[in-house]
């Protein structure tokens, strides 16, 4: 199956280049940093490069490992390994130089599944992060070879952590516990530090937080907010915060408004003229937010799910959202 193929693909190329999805999570930049200072140990004659056109937020063990890059080139490499993501348009835009040529796998463990073309290998189990996808086939292909040290210990709790929230999650499974526990033996991260540090946000978020909060409309136990694409246009300030605004209000405050369970938060594209992102954030118990979102075409799990949308306008748009948000209210 797919671990044995890895190890063949890993086995006949020299020059393997890591990638991880655009606006790398915790989660992401662990699971590269792991597989690759871990194939590295493995595979001391071959060369492996991680690039990322963005640094972590907060600091992380082999963060120089990363090579940092202005646009993405596969030039001079023979395989890539994508961590944290199903497809290479998760990883790239316009200005980037990944060629369709070369060799791909994949490892994710998103429920979202793409077209595999031929010479596309995914893996995937569906576990609680991309860290622990990594960890266990590394332990599974490579057995004794693959031996957590402190970092690597360090790298596979702050990807589980991230992606569980701490364990709060239903991507929690025993074997993320079991994968956690053998870690956190060889190293003990600080989870309530890590976790501080992990949900700070820059204050320059603040005017889009604040613009966000004033369009807050609630209806029945529903809450929404969102902005236009004129107000982050033409205010530079908004622009930049709009997207660590949205996710900072998305999780930490939509559902905690007294008699709200559920809701969604709505974001244009600056990028694609005409399309919106819309995230649904719900409560175990209410609503089923991945009803909704497969209905306006997107996807996502139970409690969180999203969708693209194309409309002309922000009326345009949240009036699709909201034609199908009332039938459930
Ligand atoms: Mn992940």
């Amino acid at each position: 199956m797919s671990y044995k193929l890895f190890k063949k693909l890993v086995e006949r190329s020299k020059n393997i280049l890591i990638l991880t999805h655009k606006g790398p999570d915790i989660d992401a930049f662990s699971s590269a940093l792991l597989l690759k200072i871990s194939l590295e140990e493995i595979y001391p004659k071959k060369r492996f490069v991680f690039q990322t056109k963005q640094s972590p937020t907060i600091r992380l063990p082999r963060m120089k490992d990363i090579e940092m890059v202005d646009r993405l080139d596969s030039t001079g490499f023979d395989l890539i390994i994508v961590t944290d993501a199903g497809d290479i348009s998760l990883c790239t835009g316009d200005e980037d130089n990944i060629s369709n040529d070369i060799q791909k796998i994949y490892i994710d463990h998103h429920d979202t599944f793409f077209n595999y073309v031929h010479g596309e290998v995914l893996i995937n189990n569906n576990m609680s992060s991309a860290a622990e996808e990594v960890h266990e086939l590394l332990k599974s292909v490579y057995g004794k070879k693959f031996k957590l040290d402190e970092e690597k210990a360090e790298l596979v709790q702050y990807g589980i952590v991230a992606d569980t929230g701490r364990f709060l999650y239903d991507v929690t499974t025993p074997n993320t516990h079991r994968v956690f526990a053998d870690a956190k033996e060889i190293a003990d991260v600080d989870l309530e530090d890590f976790a501080y540090r992990n949900s700070k946000f820059p204050r320059e978020a603040t005017p889009a937080i604040i613009k966000y909060l004033e369009s807050l409309i609630i209806e029945k136990d529903m809450a929404y907010m969102f902005v236009s694409r004129e107000d982050l246009e033409n205010n530079d300030e908004l622009k930049k915060g709009a997207s660590t605004a949205q996710s900072f209000l998305r999780d930490k405050y939509l559902r905690f408004i007294q008699g709200v369970h559920w809701g969604f938060i709505l974001k244009p594209d600056m990028n694609i003229e005409n399309v919106w992102f819309v995230s649904f954030r719900s409560t175990k118990g209410y609503q089923d937010v991945k009803v909704i979102a497969e209905e306006l075409g997107g996807g996502g799990h139970t409690y969180s799910a999203g969708v693209q949308i194309q409309a002309t306008s922000l009326d345009e748009v949240l009036e699709k959202i909201l034609k199908v948000v009332r039938k459930h209210l």
